[in-house]
């Protein structure tokens, strides 16, 4: 379909009407007045109408490599020509083999087992399950508790929403999992605020995973579960030695550390994993979107090889009852293996630690912007909080988002939280565009 003809059978559905019960979003009010992209290329989406639009958010921080890579599409293409799919359980194809195998080899030391999911969400609930089971194997069937953190997100599945700690995502939904605590979030305004890279003061607020040891007895709890930068929650950056005192804490006590690392993985911090930018390890990480560059939805979770041995004692048979039917989907995998060659032809898994600077003084420069309350940044992730209107919380960054869209750059907001995450492919240029563009929207909101 050309594009004039796209947009004229978009007009005809009516939107207003349509079939499509929109994910995460305000339905009746975007049906009203909708923002629909049609076709993307690297740094840019191109609406319907063909006005072309800066990616200041990578998709929603998944497009790591930027839009339709051509490796990627030629990829996904020759697989879904050759084998559209085939079954994981009990059986194999190559494709899966050799995507865990390149997995495995930009992971920190130990983590040379890969256990394949579809999103985020399900890579949290199969964290967590692996978790559960290790212990038993183990003979500690008692750690059965698992604790999350206030403000965290691990997607939208029980396991992760139970763990998760933004009430809108969990208030409508029921008590969720039984055994989940939360300890304290990492965010502190009044000391921190407009700190670059990590904020100084908070490593004692990991302390709050000793109030729920001794609450429920540590050699209860199986695992917690953490976000290193948590990022939907508007970009908390973890405090100097919080990282550190937490993983202390858990190893003191037997518990699993888990990193959730959807959206800080594959570069976002200028190093293949949050971990590695922070000298801090897990026990399990998860991952999703920047793994194959969201071009086909998969997730993973990466364990250490001492974790995955526990399993593989016993009689044979299957050692983990859990698996999705598209775990190690072949056009996942070719997507996968081909965007890992273009991280690694590219150098983008770390090429954020040559950006960081330009992004962080860019961003900064918005204090004293209209509104602006606070600023935050860490790797090519950043926030602009803004004070709320009164009487209409959100509305502020909502606005802000639809008028640099309308001009021609997408951001993310969240609450009173405008978020950037681009792509890291973006040029200098292109990062100071994007920051101007909110400056301008900025002053043009109430
Ligand atoms: N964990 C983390 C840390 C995430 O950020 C998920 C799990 C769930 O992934 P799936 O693939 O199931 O969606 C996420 C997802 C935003 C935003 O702008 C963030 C996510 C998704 C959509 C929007 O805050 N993160």
């Amino acid at each position: 379909m050309n594009k004039r003809a796209e947009s004229a059978a978009l007009r005809q559905v009516g939107l207003e009407q349509s079939a499509f019960w929109m994910p995460y979003t305000a339905n009746r009010q975007f049906k009203k007045a909708p923002r629909l992209l049609a076709r993307a290329e690297g740094m840019y989406y191109w609406t319907p109408e063909g006005r072309q639009v800066l990616d200041g958010t990578a998709g929603l921080w998944c497009v790591n490599a930027g839009h339709c890579r051509p490796k990627i599409v030629e990829a996904i293409q020759r697989q879904a020509a050759q084998m559209d799919f085939a079954p994981t359980f009990q059986m194999g194809h190559p494709l899966a083999f050799e995507f865990a195998e390149r997995l495995a080899h930009i992971a920190p030391p130990g983590f040379s087992k890969v256990f394949f999911t579809n999103s985020g969400s399900e890579s949290a609930d199969t964290a967590l399950k692996i978790a559960l089971a290790y212990h038993r194997a183990r003979g500690e069937a008692q750690r059965t508790r698992l604790v999350g953190r206030e403000r965290g997100y691990h997607g939208v599945n029980f396991g992760g929403m139970s763990v998760g700690g933004l009430a809108a995502n969990r208030k409508a939904f029921g008590p969720g999992l039984a055994g989940v605590d939360h300890i304290r979030h990492t965010h502190d305004p009044q000391r921190n605020s407009f700190s670059k890279g990590q904020p100084r003061h908070g490593a004692e607020f990991a302390d709050d995973l000793e109030r729920v040891c001794a609450l429920h007895d540590p050699s209860t709890i199986a695992a917690v579960i953490v976000e290193p930068v948590a990022g939907s929650a508007g970009v908390l950056v973890p405090p100097a030695g919080y990282l550190e005192r937490l993983r202390e804490i858990c190893t003191r006590h037997g518990i699993l550390l888990i990193f959730d690392e959807v959206i800080t993985g594959f570069g976002r911090l200028g190093h293949p994993f949050a971990s590695q930018r922070f000298g801090v390890m897990p026990d399990l990480f998860t991952v999703a979107k920047g793994m194959t560059n969201a071009a086909v939805p998969m997730g993973a979770v990466f364990v250490q090889q001492a974790i995955h041995d526990v399993f593989m004692q016993g009689a044979e048979g299957i050692e983990l009852f859990h698996g999705y039917t598209y775990s190690g989907h072949p056009l996942a995998c070719a997507a996968g293996i081909a965007t890992l060659d273009t991280y690694e032809e590219e150098g983008l898994l770390t090429r954020v630690s040559t950006l960081e600077k330009q992004f962080e003084n860019s961003i900064h420069s918005l204090k004293g912007a209209p509104h602006v309350i606070d600023v935050r940044n860490i790797g090519l992730m950043g926030a602009l909080e803004l004070a709320p209107r009164p009487g209409a919380p959100g509305r502020r960054a909502y606005e802000a988002f639809v008028k640099a869209f309308e001009a021609g750059v997408l951001v993310r907001f969240t609450g009173d939280i405008l978020a950037f995450s681009p792509p890291l492919i973006i040029e200098p240029a292109q990062i100071g565009r994007i920051l101007d563009c909110v400056r301008n929207a900025l002053q043009q909101v109430e």
